[in-house]
């Protein structure tokens, strides 16, 4: 990643033009909130080719009697400024955001794509908060200013999200964005087309969302939760495969670690490829743990592998395996367990947590089999890392 967030970022910059017109307070506990049933104004697209209104088609309206659409056409290309605009929905906020301590927002996507949830300060950082967007699903979109992490192409002086400072923040359709990015697999939703995304409900809150929390039975301090699985958005960037039916299920009461949530994951894996789940990690945020924990469970028995990623780009790995059937799995998987992966290099030589940016799920399953079309079922509960 060098040149071409930059462009987004010079985009993001030439926002701070337009005139805004913010809508009143309606709640103490919202700094801001926009329900879109007078004007789309001031929400724009950073792609000037896409349309940006009201739209009053029942099936598209969330709450009152409109919602803001965005019409525009995806390109899936890997290069150039078109594979990364594609769609989006960006407010500016030419006086920052102050009092700010998270974001609610409704979204829905026409087709299966990855979204991020995304902000920029003023001379600083970008931030971003990935999520699976299925088709025609309105979906809540919930973040703490920790659910966001930054982007490392544009550094933050002082390392840490400053609502008083942003300039902006927005929606964008970003699996073009995110396939450039990561440069091998395509992340799902990468398929060219017309596409319309929508937008209601969007409230800048005073009150972080409350702490998300695991409740396996684990010695020691609480853990460091990645993902409960409990909020509604599916936060991971989801690689590879086709056909993807990601969905949030109830948990049965009496699981082990129950919450409130768990995910289902569908998709078709073609032989000789693999799929991922990548969920950045803050760096810092595993700072003094000692192993990750997850559920899972399979349609067919499955070996998968996890791995992290240092800064430096250090990447450790291991196996694990999900079991078939309604039973789940609870795998504790010690740091010490993971191996330095043979095209990987460590300055150090040892995995250093705190070090961490970056988890990634991945079946391999397909790599070795015969070149046709494997359906897989997988679902995932509760993943956290104790002390
Ligand atoms: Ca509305
Ligand atoms: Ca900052
Ligand atoms: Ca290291």
């Amino acid at each position: 990643m060098t040149t071409l967030p930059r462009l987004v970022l010079c985009l993001w910059c030439a926002l701070l033009l337009i005139p805004v017109s913010a809508q009143p307070l309606v709640e103490p506990e919202v700094v801001q909130y926009w329900d879109f049933e007078q004007m789309a104004d001031p929400w724009v697209s950073l792609n000037p080719q896409a349309i940006v209104g009201l739209t009053a088609a029942q099936d598209d309206v969330l709450a009152g009697t409109s919602s803001l659409e965005v019409k525009y056409l995806f390109r899936a290309v890997n290069t150039g400024m078109e594979g990364i605009l594609n769609g989006s929905a960006v407010v500016p906020l030419p006086g920052g955001a102050p009092g700010m301590a998270g974001i609610s927002l409704w979204f829905k996507s026409s087709k299966t794509t990855t979204a991020l949830v995304g902000g920029r300060e003023n001379g600083g950082g970008a931030y971003m908060a990935p999520f699976f967007a299925p088709a025609g699903m309105w979906q809540q979109v919930t973040l703490g200013l920790d659910d966001f992490y930054p982007m490392d192409e544009m550094p933050d002086p002082n390392g840490k999200l400053d609502p008083e400072q942003l300039e902006g923040l927005g929606v964008v359709d970003a699996s073009g964005f995110l396939s450039t990015l990561l440069g091998k697999l395509p992340v799902a939703g990468f398929e060219p087309g017309a596409r319309r995304m929508y937008l209601d409900e969007v409230k800048l809150l005073a009150v972080a969302p409350e702490k998300e929390t695991v409740p396996y039975p684990l010695e020691g301090p609480a853990p460091v939760v990645l993902d409960s699985c409990d909020r509604e958005a599916i936060r991971w960037i989801v690689v590879g495969g086709r056909d993807w039916k990601a969905i949030r299920e109830a948990d049965e009461p009496n699981d082990q670690g129950a919450g409130t949530g768990h995910y289902r994951f569908e998709y078709t894996l073609p032989g000789g490829t693999l799929v991922a789940w990548l969920k950045p990690v803050r760096q810092g945020q595993l700072a003094d743990t000692k192993a990750l924990h997850l559920a899972l469970r399979a349609g067919q028995k499955l070996t998968l592998m996890v791995s992290v990623e240092e800064k430096g780009k250090a990447r450790y790995a291991q196996q694990i395996e999900a079991n078939a059937g309604d039973e789940w799995t609870y795998l504790t998987i010690p740091w010490d367990d993971l191996s330095l992966e043979k095209d990987s290099k460590d300055d150090n030589g040892k995995l250093d947590p705190e070090q961490i940016t970056l988890l990634t799920l991945a079946d391999p399953s397909g790599l070795a089999g015969e070149p046709e079309d494997y359906k897989r079922v997988l679902w995932l509960n509760g993943v956290c890392a104790s002390k």
